[in-house]
Protein backbone atom coordinates (compact mmCIF):
# COMPACT_ATOMS: atom_id res chain seq x y z
CA UNK A 1 0.00 0.00 0.00
CA UNK A 2 1.08 3.74 -1.02
CA UNK A 3 -0.03 6.81 1.10
CA UNK A 4 0.86 9.68 -0.99
CA UNK A 5 0.78 12.97 -0.10
CA UNK A 6 -0.09 16.07 -2.89
CA UNK A 7 0.79 19.39 -0.71
CA UNK A 8 -1.82 21.94 -1.11
CA UNK A 9 0.65 24.02 -2.92
CA UNK A 10 1.76 21.62 -5.67
CA UNK A 11 -2.52 21.76 -6.59
CA UNK A 12 -3.55 25.16 -5.95
CA UNK A 13 -2.27 28.74 -6.46
CA UNK A 14 -0.90 29.78 -2.79
CA UNK A 15 -1.00 33.54 -3.78
CA UNK A 16 -4.43 33.35 -4.82
CA UNK A 17 -7.03 32.75 -2.50
CA UNK A 18 -8.78 29.31 -2.86
CA UNK A 19 -7.58 29.23 -6.69
CA UNK A 20 -7.32 25.25 -7.51
CA UNK A 21 -3.96 25.23 -10.23
CA UNK A 22 -6.09 23.37 -12.83
CA UNK A 23 -2.97 22.22 -15.06
CA UNK A 24 -1.17 21.06 -11.87
CA UNK A 25 -4.14 19.00 -10.70
CA UNK A 26 -4.81 17.81 -13.78
CA UNK A 27 -0.99 16.32 -14.66
CA UNK A 28 -0.79 15.52 -11.39
CA UNK A 29 -4.62 12.99 -11.48
CA UNK A 30 -2.77 11.59 -14.92
CA UNK A 31 0.13 10.15 -13.56
CA UNK A 32 -2.18 8.77 -10.89
CA UNK A 33 -4.28 7.24 -13.78
CA UNK A 34 -1.38 6.04 -15.87
CA UNK A 35 -0.09 4.16 -13.01
CA UNK A 36 -2.14 1.40 -12.01
CA UNK A 37 0.08 -0.49 -10.66
CA UNK A 38 0.66 2.07 -7.61
CA UNK A 39 -2.36 0.20 -5.43
CA UNK A 40 -3.69 0.06 -3.14
CA UNK A 41 -3.16 3.73 -2.45
CA UNK A 42 -4.41 6.35 -0.38
CA UNK A 43 -4.33 10.53 -1.04
CA UNK A 44 -4.07 12.75 1.58
CA UNK A 45 -3.78 16.56 0.38
CA UNK A 46 -2.66 19.58 2.01
CA UNK A 47 -4.18 23.26 2.04
CA UNK A 48 -2.45 25.37 0.24
CA UNK A 49 -4.54 29.04 -0.76
CA UNK A 50 -7.93 26.66 0.45
CA UNK A 51 -7.49 25.83 4.30
CA UNK A 52 -4.38 28.10 5.11
CA UNK A 53 -6.04 31.58 4.28
CA UNK A 54 -8.80 30.96 6.81
CA UNK A 55 -6.83 29.47 9.88
CA UNK A 56 -4.97 32.52 9.66
CA UNK A 57 -7.62 34.98 9.53
CA UNK A 58 -9.19 33.07 12.44
CA UNK A 59 -5.97 32.31 14.39
CA UNK A 60 -6.07 28.66 14.20
CA UNK A 61 -3.24 26.39 13.89
CA UNK A 62 -1.74 23.25 14.75
CA UNK A 63 -1.44 24.38 18.33
CA UNK A 64 -4.03 27.44 19.24
CA UNK A 65 -7.52 26.28 18.66
CA UNK A 66 -10.96 27.83 17.80
CA UNK A 67 -14.14 27.76 20.41
CA UNK A 68 -15.86 29.80 17.05
CA UNK A 69 -17.89 27.59 15.12
CA UNK A 70 -17.85 29.88 12.25
CA UNK A 71 -14.75 29.80 11.84
CA UNK A 72 -13.99 26.33 12.69
CA UNK A 73 -16.48 25.80 9.87
CA UNK A 74 -14.49 27.98 7.58
CA UNK A 75 -10.85 26.13 7.41
CA UNK A 76 -13.28 22.95 7.02
CA UNK A 77 -15.73 24.24 4.25
CA UNK A 78 -12.80 25.17 2.27
CA UNK A 79 -10.70 22.13 2.60
CA UNK A 80 -13.58 20.53 1.49
CA UNK A 81 -14.00 22.33 -1.60
CA UNK A 82 -10.32 21.65 -2.05
CA UNK A 83 -11.06 17.90 -1.60
CA UNK A 84 -14.22 18.20 -3.83
CA UNK A 85 -11.68 19.67 -7.08
CA UNK A 86 -9.41 17.15 -6.41
CA UNK A 87 -12.13 14.14 -6.44
CA UNK A 88 -13.17 15.58 -9.24
CA UNK A 89 -10.12 15.44 -11.12
CA UNK A 90 -9.38 11.71 -10.01
CA UNK A 91 -13.14 10.52 -11.12
CA UNK A 92 -12.72 12.34 -14.90
CA UNK A 93 -9.94 9.49 -14.94
CA UNK A 94 -11.86 6.97 -13.57
CA UNK A 95 -9.97 6.78 -10.34
CA UNK A 96 -12.13 5.05 -7.41
CA UNK A 97 -12.14 8.14 -5.22
CA UNK A 98 -13.96 8.88 -2.16
CA UNK A 99 -13.12 11.63 0.15
CA UNK A 100 -12.64 10.94 4.16
CA UNK A 101 -13.15 14.02 6.49
CA UNK A 102 -11.02 13.85 9.42
CA UNK A 103 -13.20 16.15 10.89
CA UNK A 104 -15.96 13.61 11.66
CA UNK A 105 -13.20 10.91 13.00
CA UNK A 106 -10.45 12.12 14.41
CA UNK A 107 -9.61 14.00 17.89
CA UNK A 108 -6.31 15.39 20.20
CA UNK A 109 -6.11 15.16 23.62
CA UNK A 110 -4.85 17.97 25.83
CA UNK A 111 -1.00 16.77 25.30
CA UNK A 112 -1.84 17.43 21.66
CA UNK A 113 -1.65 13.43 20.87
CA UNK A 114 -3.75 12.37 17.72
CA UNK A 115 -6.34 10.01 17.31
CA UNK A 116 -7.22 8.85 14.01
CA UNK A 117 -9.09 5.45 13.95
CA UNK A 118 -8.49 4.17 10.05
CA UNK A 119 -10.90 1.57 10.27
CA UNK A 120 -12.82 3.15 7.66
CA UNK A 121 -10.38 3.91 5.59
CA UNK A 122 -8.72 0.62 5.90
CA UNK A 123 -12.01 -0.90 4.71
CA UNK A 124 -12.40 1.40 1.70
CA UNK A 125 -9.08 0.40 0.70
CA UNK A 126 -10.58 -3.08 0.96
CA UNK A 127 -13.44 -2.41 -0.71
CA UNK A 128 -10.94 -1.19 -3.87
CA UNK A 129 -11.70 2.52 -3.11
CA UNK A 130 -9.34 5.23 -3.09
CA UNK A 131 -9.30 7.36 0.23
CA UNK A 132 -8.62 10.96 -0.46
CA UNK A 133 -7.97 12.38 3.04
CA UNK A 134 -7.32 15.77 3.72
CA UNK A 135 -6.05 18.41 5.99
CA UNK A 136 -8.61 19.70 8.14
CA UNK A 137 -9.71 21.13 11.36
CA UNK A 138 -9.99 18.40 14.39
CA UNK A 139 -11.35 18.70 17.71
CA UNK A 140 -8.67 19.37 20.42
CA UNK A 141 -9.60 18.55 24.00
CA UNK A 142 -9.15 21.88 25.95
CA UNK A 143 -8.95 24.26 23.14
CA UNK A 144 -11.93 23.67 20.64
CA UNK A 145 -10.45 22.83 17.44
CA UNK A 146 -6.77 22.98 15.87
CA UNK A 147 -5.34 22.26 12.39
CA UNK A 148 -4.31 18.98 11.65
CA UNK A 149 -1.87 18.74 8.66
CA UNK A 150 -1.50 16.82 6.01
CA UNK A 151 1.87 15.59 6.62
CA UNK A 152 0.15 14.45 10.24
CA UNK A 153 -2.12 12.45 8.66
CA UNK A 154 0.47 10.68 6.22
CA UNK A 155 3.07 9.81 9.43
CA UNK A 156 -0.29 8.57 11.13
CA UNK A 157 -1.48 6.99 8.53
CA UNK A 158 2.07 5.59 7.29
CA UNK A 159 2.12 3.63 10.48
CA UNK A 160 -1.58 2.71 11.42
CA UNK A 161 -2.08 1.27 8.04
CA UNK A 162 1.40 -0.46 7.71
CA UNK A 163 2.34 1.09 4.76
CA UNK A 164 4.81 -0.11 2.29
CA UNK A 165 6.01 3.10 1.15
CA UNK A 166 5.13 7.48 1.79
CA UNK A 167 5.42 9.41 -1.12
CA UNK A 168 5.40 13.76 -0.26
CA UNK A 169 5.08 15.52 -3.59
CA UNK A 170 5.73 18.81 -3.00
CA UNK A 171 6.70 22.13 -4.54
CA UNK A 172 10.66 20.98 -4.20
CA UNK A 173 12.01 18.22 -6.14
CA UNK A 174 13.73 16.98 -2.41
CA UNK A 175 15.59 17.77 0.52
CA UNK A 176 18.58 20.18 -0.06
CA UNK A 177 21.92 20.00 1.25
CA UNK A 178 24.01 23.38 2.65
CA UNK A 179 24.83 23.40 -1.12
CA UNK A 180 21.58 23.61 -2.75
CA UNK A 181 21.55 19.58 -3.82
CA UNK A 182 18.95 17.54 -3.70
CA UNK A 183 20.40 15.01 -0.50
CA UNK A 184 19.15 11.33 -1.50
CA UNK A 185 18.65 9.35 1.17
CA UNK A 186 18.48 10.58 5.15
CA UNK A 187 18.61 8.14 7.78
CA UNK A 188 19.05 10.42 11.13
CA UNK A 189 17.85 14.02 11.77
CA UNK A 190 21.65 14.84 13.41
CA UNK A 191 23.37 14.33 9.62
CA UNK A 192 21.57 16.63 8.31
CA UNK A 193 20.09 19.20 10.86
CA UNK A 194 22.92 22.31 10.05
CA UNK A 195 21.64 21.70 6.31
CA UNK A 196 17.98 21.95 7.00
CA UNK A 197 18.49 25.06 9.79
CA UNK A 198 20.03 26.56 6.42
CA UNK A 199 18.10 25.77 4.01
CA UNK A 200 15.40 27.76 1.82
CA UNK A 201 13.13 24.96 2.19
CA UNK A 202 12.77 25.27 5.87
CA UNK A 203 9.52 27.13 6.36
CA UNK A 204 8.32 29.31 9.24
CA UNK A 205 6.13 26.62 10.77
CA UNK A 206 9.43 24.33 10.49
CA UNK A 207 8.43 22.92 7.69
CA UNK A 208 11.23 20.55 5.99
CA UNK A 209 12.89 20.03 9.33
CA UNK A 210 9.35 19.22 10.85
CA UNK A 211 8.58 16.52 8.06
CA UNK A 212 11.98 14.90 8.16
CA UNK A 213 11.79 14.72 11.85
CA UNK A 214 8.29 12.89 11.63
CA UNK A 215 9.15 11.16 8.95
CA UNK A 216 11.88 9.26 10.70
CA UNK A 217 9.99 7.86 13.07
CA UNK A 218 7.76 5.84 10.96
CA UNK A 219 9.11 2.22 9.75
CA UNK A 220 7.95 2.80 6.10
CA UNK A 221 10.93 4.43 4.11
CA UNK A 222 9.14 8.05 2.58
CA UNK A 223 10.31 9.74 -0.51
CA UNK A 224 10.03 13.99 -0.63
CA UNK A 225 10.18 14.43 -4.10
CA UNK A 226 8.57 17.54 -6.51
CA UNK A 227 6.01 17.00 -9.13
CA UNK A 228 7.81 15.80 -11.97
CA UNK A 229 9.35 12.76 -9.87
CA UNK A 230 5.42 11.60 -9.14
CA UNK A 231 5.45 9.44 -12.18
CA UNK A 232 8.38 7.73 -11.08
CA UNK A 233 7.73 7.61 -7.30
CA UNK A 234 4.23 5.54 -7.78
CA UNK A 235 6.41 2.86 -10.27
CA UNK A 236 8.45 1.79 -7.52
CA UNK A 237 11.49 4.55 -8.13
CA UNK A 238 12.63 6.61 -4.93
CA UNK A 239 13.27 9.68 -6.43
CA UNK A 240 14.32 12.69 -4.63
CA UNK A 241 15.35 12.63 -1.00
CA UNK A 242 14.46 8.87 0.59
CA UNK A 243 14.06 9.12 4.26
CA UNK A 244 14.61 5.79 5.86
CA UNK A 245 16.10 4.90 9.16
CA UNK A 246 16.95 1.58 8.53
CA UNK A 247 19.77 2.67 5.68
O1 LIG B 1 -1.20 22.07 4.12
C1 LIG B 1 -3.26 22.11 6.55
O2 LIG B 1 -2.65 21.03 5.89
P1 LIG B 1 -1.14 21.19 5.34
C2 LIG B 1 -4.77 22.09 6.41
O3 LIG B 1 -0.70 19.82 5.03
C3 LIG B 1 -5.44 23.29 6.94
O4 LIG B 1 -0.32 21.84 6.43
C4 LIG B 1 -6.79 23.10 7.45
C5 LIG B 1 -4.92 24.49 6.99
Amino acid sequence: MIVLKLGGSVITDKDTPETVDDAALAATADVIADVTTARPLVIVHGGGSFGHVHAAEHGVSTTTGTRDYAGAYAIHDAMKRLNAAVLAALHERSIPALPVHPLSIASRDTEGALSFPVGAVRRLIDTGFVPVVHGDVIAHEGAGVTVLSGDEIVTHLGAALSADRVGICSTVPGVFDEDGEVISTISSFGAVESALGASESTDVSGGMAGKVRALLELETPASIFGPHALSAFLAGESPGTLVDRST
